[in-house]
């Protein structure tokens, strides 16, 4: 068995080079991080410190702009395992599970399952308390180590108890939430392994080592990691990775000029945290805190993956192992004056990180700039692996972006949001952001239009006064784009 899989090696890395030799059963790394924007030194960040995200772009790929389906943890999550658009799942809200609206549907890890890979889930993966049995071999496993250090712990019993002696219900959901009586950001003073993240980490380290033990089955190991997910709480060896002085506030502190006033809005969780300040209003000292804790919280994230790559290596599994990592969507962290969110159609809580690195494959390190959707996730899988992907997924294989980084694309990504009651649907192309927004009557109730070459930070919808041949060709790019018939094997 053992010869049988070095040659399947070999037969690996041709394949990937385009050779016509079968594919090997490769294993997956599968390594996901909440609420994480692709703000890493990977992608051109001059202060965040992501040493390990890095050499894994060093030898995969790093694709500069990467979108999901929707800046929401449990519909993007659904999607990208799914291989489905918003507008397929029919899930745009947390709550629901996946086959509450797809029964019968083959997830991605469930397909490797299927093909007699190993399938594990480690962490945040789907959304906590949202998780898909069928898709993994064993049930999903979350750590109980506590999200907070010794202090924030405090604060949050203390607020369960104040809220208890008071008879208010704890609601799950709700600015009563007792997690949110713990602060926003914190920096214990204490091991990695003391925090939520830190231990899912070791005990990914054990799974890994369990899984090398079995050489013959291959495995699909996902695990997902909480930060930087508000609370922003590392141990304070990653705070001291920066300096208060070095941290910027972003300028545009307004909503986007001319949008739609429902679609111009974000989330509010952040503001529900125990130490934000009385009136809400967030200062630029204390925006510079969170900063703060946001990129030791990236830091944090990033040890914790250093660890997993580096135990691949001391397994000898680099070679046999894909490793992919993504963040669910984007994030705001002061733009447009919004803090500590996602939850709309802009670019901010869109775009993600995304790197995916497989044996054997050519100009490993060099980005691509190709405008690339989480739903190509899953049949790029399926085709390094050599799996035929079930009948239905939308998107489309990298592996010619994984080839030549600047291989020939499709035109652009869609991401898809629910906002005052209407549907909208946006359309990022290598140059320009066009969104359609529809009421419930599929009538037109807003569109937007954000020009990237000279408006990066979307601070201005130009759509009124754009050339009509742009604005139309945009509108057909779209409706071809969500037209685009399910890609059947
Ligand atoms: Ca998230």
């Amino acid at each position: 068995m053992k010869r049988r899989m070095g040659i399947g090696a070999v037969a690996g890395v041709l394949a990937l080079a385009g050779g016509a030799a079968a594919a090997e059963r490769l294993n997956v790394l599968f390594l996901a991080s909440d609420d994480m924007r692709p703000q890493l030194g990977c992608y051109g960040d001059p202060l965040v410190k992501s040493p390990n995200l890095d050499r894994l772009a060093a030898r995969g790929r790093l694709f500069e702009r990467a979108y999901c389906q929707q800046a929401l943890c449990s519909p993007s999550r659904i999607s990208l395992l799914s291989g489905r658009r918003i507008s397929t799942t029919k899930i745009d809200q947390i709550g629901p599970t996946l086959r509450s609206t797809m029964p019968d549907i083959v997830t991605l890890p469930q397909m490797f399952k299927n093909a007699g890979w190993h399938a594990r889930s480690l962490g945040k993966i789907y959304h906590v308390g949202i998780d898909d049995p069928a898709s993994w071999n064993e049930p999903p496993w979350h750590s109980k180590a506590p999200r907070y250090g010794p202090a924030g712990m405090e604060r949050v019993k203390a607020r369960a108890a104040e809220m208890k002696a008071k008879g208010i219900p704890i609601e799950e959901k709700g600015p009563n939430r007792p997690s949110f009586g713990g602060p926003a950001f914190e920096g214990p003073d204490v091991a990695d392994e003391a925090l939520l993240d830190g231990d899912t980490a070791r005990q990914a380290l054990e799974a890994l080592r369990a899984l090398a033990k079995t050489p013959d089955r291959p495995f699909f190991l996902a695990v997902g990691f909480a930060n930087p997910h508000v609370p922003w709480v590392a141990p304070k060896r990653y705070w001291d990775l920066y300096r208060p002085e070095d941290i910027r506030i972003p300028t545009n502190n307004f909503v986007p000029r001319g949008a739609p006033v429902f679609a111009a809005k974000s989330g509010q969780d952040f503001l529900w945290y125990g130490n934000i300040p009385k009136d809400r209003v967030i200062t630029p000292e204390f925006g510079r805190q969170c900063l703060h804790g946001y990129f030791a919280a990236i830091s944090y994230v990033d040890a914790q993956i250093g660890l997993l790559l580096g135990e691949l290596d001391r397994l000898g599994l680099r070679e046999k192992t894909i490793v992919v990592f993504w963040g669910d969507h984007g994030y705001y962290m002061g733009e447009h004056g919004w803090w500590g969110s996602k939850h709309n159609n802009y670019e901010g809580a869109t775009r993600v990180p995304l790197m995916i690195a497989a044996p054997g494959m050519k100009s490993a390190g060099r980005p691509t700039p190709a405008v690339v959707e989480f739903i190509d996730i899953f049949p790029t899988l399926a085709d390094l692996a050599g799996l035929a992907a079930p009948a239905g997924i939308e998107g489309r294989s990298l592996r010619s972006l994984l080839d030549d980084p600047s291989a020939p694309w499709k035109a652009g990504a869609v991401s898809q949001y629910r906002m005052g009651g209407n549907f909208g649907t946006a359309l990022r192309t290598d140059r320009h952001r066009y969104v359609e927004w529809v009421d419930k009557q599929g009538a037109v109730a807003g569109r937007e239009l954000y020009d990237h070459a000279t408006d990066p930070g979307e601070n201005v919808n130009v759509l009124d006064g754009a050339p009509a041949d742009l604005v139309r060709g945009l509108a057909e790019q779209l409706g071809a784009v969500l037209r685009q018939p399910a890609r059947t094997p």
